[in-house]
């Protein structure tokens, strides 16, 4: 990927990209049409001739057999595992736990040092990077991905996790989220939880109050396996003979009470859902449950790459859009995932729901993503006052109409070098 250089943002000069598609996302797409940028802002999108009469003068740059569309968003990753990539190349494992099980003796084993770990995670950023993509919502148990924010030149959003069920781990988890240092010393020090079936309610709660009180998102895995939703509705099952071997057990835990009732239901009863929870997975849902996800405006991250890996299901992604929400996409990490591309994610999806019309899909991988990430100001389409996060797009000849430019990328194999970044520095928290 070339990063073209921000000349313009300092000039305050106006450009206007021309291109035979632009996929403006909030809009039907545009036959060649041209964006208006200045000081890495879009202006204008619209017609090309019109845009360019409204801007004589303006410097105009082509790209021929493209497609001009918003960076996509990867709304769920955990950058950190990155250099334990060689479990996702083993077969899929034949429980939801066995895999938590084996990851965490191979991290344990593996003892990697901080070079290590933020190499292989650089590797992934720049490969991100490269296929276009502009916003990550990272979820890490330490600081090391933290400081490879400067090397990204989009938004990296990084997540500390908590979590730990025992009551008797309670005093120690709050006082160190109260050490936490926040805005506005570090704004992008976020505190986020791993899972309901892993976390003491009242670590929940007070993760949810310190992200409220910053105004930051908090995302939490949610409704991911049947091992998952067996403990939280009945407290039964593998996640709890799972927990009570390794010692993680609370007695105390309140499982819903009903079948009918998981992971949503729970995250609802405590009062944790809101427009700035970010529910990831979401596999294991009933109709009611995505009421209470759409009635509070919560916004849902699919993994379909992770999720196929792991063999825990697929969501009713059809459902989801039929009740109003709009997924955000999230390649999960190496560890359950044998590639990270958000091009992939789409595909998948695609494949497994030949149903959705692929315009979905991409929204999902770019609007969707910014609204998940409380980003959608700058992030998620092309539109006048929007950051100019532009992606351009190589597109074989054969791209007739609307329609088959949404199939064509949601299908074809987009690899990084048919992807060329409009990049302009962002830092929007
Ligand atoms: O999203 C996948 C599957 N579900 C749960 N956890 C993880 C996933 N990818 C990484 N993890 C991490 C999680 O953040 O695995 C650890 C946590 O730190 C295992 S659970 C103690
Ligand atoms: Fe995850």
């Amino acid at each position: 990927m070339r990063v073209e250089a921000v000349t313009d943002r300092l000039t305050s000069r106006l450009t206007i990209h021309r291109a035979p598609w632009l996929l403006p996302i909030r809009h039907p797409p545009l036959a060649d049409g041209g964006i208006a940028v200045r000081a890495g802002r879009i202006v204008d999108i619209g017609d090309f001739k019109q845009v360019a009469r409204s801007y004589p003068g303006a410097e105009i740059i082509d790209h021929p057999d493209a497609v001009l569309m918003p960076g996509l968003i990867n709304a769920h990753t955990h950058l950190e595992l990155s250099h334990l990539a060689y479990l996702s190349q083993d077969p899929s494992p034949t429980s939801f736990t066995g895999w938590i099980g084996h990851m965490l003796a191979e991290r344990a084993k593996a003892d990697a040092d901080k070079k290590t770990i933020q190499d292989a995670a650089l590797a992934v950023l720049v490969e991100q990077q490269r296929q276009g993509v502009i916003a990550i919502a990272d979820i890490s148990n330490t600081d090391l991905v933290r400081e490879l924010i400067p090397e990204f030149p989009g938004n990296l959003l990084c997540l500390k996790e908590y979590l730990g069920l025992r009551a008797s781990e309670l005093t120690a988890s709050l006082n160190s989220l109260k050490e936490e240092a926040g805005y506005p010393d570090y704004p992008e020090v976020y505190c986020t939880a791993h899972a309901p079936y892993s976390t003491h309610i009242d670590l929940l709660r007070a993760l949810k109050n310190r992200a409220i009180q910053l105004g930051q998102i908090f995302s939490i895995h949610v409704a991911e396996s049947t091992a998952e939703h067996d403990m939280i509705s009945q407290g039964t099952g593998e996640m709890r003979e799972f927990l009570e071997q390794r010692g993680f057990w609370e007695s105390s835990f309140q499982p819903t009470g009903s079948d009918s009732k998981g992971s949503v239901s729970y995250l609802h009863q405590h009062g944790l859902l809101d427009s700035r929870t970010l529910c990831v997975h979401c596999i294991h849902v009933t109709e009611q449950e995505m009421d209470l996800l759409a009635e509070n405006g919560a916004k849902v991250c699919l993994c379909p790459g992770s999720n196929r890996y792991l063999g825990v299901g697929t969501a009713p992604v059809e459902h989801y859009l039929r009740k109003g929400i709009l997924p955000a996409l999230g390649t999960d990490s190496l560890t359950s995932n044998p590639e990270l591309s958000i091009w992939r994610e789409m595909r998948l999806l695609a494949e497994e729901h030949p149903g959705i019309d692929p315009a979905d899909i991409l929204r999902m991988a770019t609007l969707g993503g910014a609204e998940a990430l409380g980003l959608d100001r700058q992030l998620g389409s092309l539109e006048t006052g929007k950051a100019a996060a532009i992606s351009v797009v190589k597109l074989p000849e054969s791209v007739q109409n609307a329609f088959s430019l949404a199939e064509c990328l949601v299908y074809q194999d987009i690899k990084s070098n048919s992807v060329y970044s409009l990049a302009y520095p962002l830092n929007f928290y």
